[in-house]
């Protein structure tokens, strides 16, 4: 297509399934497009037909019920600006290296869904009083390497997290039709926590009265902190603090002069309060100025005025604070499966 407009383009991390990387370090903004939108699957893409615009609620419930895109679309609904950040997001940082998708920052995007609330059709459906979990089944299924029969992609919630007023099932983004690509026509929307909880081409809903086992629930998603045990694992699930620069880039040469800093933070477990910028391996810390929000769960953007004192290499680095006190570490915590990547960003430069 050359309509003389010029367009980022994704880093193909692989196309069966497809997984791309949006090049987060060339766009600003609290809204993304579809097409800056990066793309996390673990199988192809599923077959939609006409009974694809049913959802089924289902299990521990005394009131089980098949309920049609349309009447979902007619029920209360709200809209939330927020962001969808891959735990694999950086995994292509961790030392030493952990296998997987070698994401570097752009596993991330954010806008803004339309749908309504889980808890709605919970409270309908009626669960059980010795509910624990309510479970979430994708139209997408496939062999995983090294299992060998066919699985969906399936996840839970903590039944807290299920009935939070903000835990959507979403049917629109940016205002329309959720993209076949990410989800449509249902998918569930899932704030603060890791982009694994928001299933897509959502399906089933499922009230369990026992913690849910899958292959996408114990076995990945899990943060193992030893090379070869499972000792100390803990599921993954909301978002750690973070921030990153987007320019100027890792390794790019600058002119001696004024430059504008500018990068993103934000944290699943609550607001940016500040974002610090070093210039001395963190010896001292200034802070930039962040923008406001454009929404409660949007992400922080950051700029910072740099005058550069003079030719030679620096490195620049920054570390986010959030309102709970969190604090990105000095170096990574180190992870068998690699998510939740938040060390201090680190950039070079070198001023001509
Ligand atoms: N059904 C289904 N839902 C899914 C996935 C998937 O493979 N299948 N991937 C999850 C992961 S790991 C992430 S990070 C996000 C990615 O959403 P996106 O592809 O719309 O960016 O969807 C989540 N929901
Ligand atoms: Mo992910």
């Amino acid at each position: 297509m050359d309509d003389g407009k010029v367009r980022p383009y994704f880093t193909t991390r692989s196309l069966i399934p497809e997984n791309q990387e949006t090049p987060i370090h060339f766009l600003r903004g609290s809204i993304f497009d579809k097409e800056y939108w990066f793309l996390r699957n673990h199988f192809q893409y599923p077959e939609l037909n006409v009974a694809s615009e049913n959802l089924l609620v289902t299990g521990a419930v005394s009131n089980p019920f098949i309920i049609k895109l349309e009447e979902i679309k007619a029920l209360p609904h709200k809209k939330i600006t927020l962001p969808l950040i891959c735990s694999g997001n950086q995994r292509a940082k961790f030392r030493p290296k952990v296998f997987g998708e070698q994401w570097e920052e752009g596993a991330v995007s954010q806008g803004v869904w339309t749908g309504v609330p889980l808890k709605e059709l919970l409270n309908y459906a009626k669960p059980d009083e010795n509910t624990v979990e309510v479970v979430f089944t994708g139209k997408d299924r496939g062999v995983k390497p090294n299992k060998d029969e066919v699985v969906s992609f399936e996840r839970s919630l903590p039944l807290k997290k299920a009935l939070h007023p903000d835990t959507l099932v979403a049917f629109e983004y940016n205002g329309q039709s959720i993209p076949y690509k990410h989800g449509y026509p249902l998918r569930l929307i899932v704030p603060d926590w890791y982009g694994m909880a928001s299933v897509k081409w959502l399906k089933t809903i499922t009230v369990v009265t026992r913690p849910f086992e899958g292959p996408f629930q114990t076995d990945d998603y899990v943060y193992y902190p030893r090379p070869d045990t499972d000792e100390g694992k803990t599921p993954v699930t909301t978002v750690r603090v973070n921030s990153i620069i987007q320019q100027p880039l890792d390794h790019s040469i600058i002119d001696e002069g004024t430059h504008v800093i500018v990068g993103l933070a934000w944290s699943g477990e609550g607001q940016i309060a500040e974002v610090e910028i070093s210039f001395d391996q963190g010896n001292t810390w200034e802070p930039v100025t962040l923008e406001e929000k454009s929404a409660s769960y949007a992400w922080t953007e950051w700029s910072y005025v740099w005058k550069t004192p003079g030719k030679g290499s620096y490195t620049i680095q920054t570390r986010a604070r959030d309102s709970q006190g969190n604090i990105q570490p000095q170096s990574e915590f180190w992870n068998r499966k690699g998510y939740g990547y938040n060390a201090i960003f680190n950039i070079e430069v070198k001023v001509e």
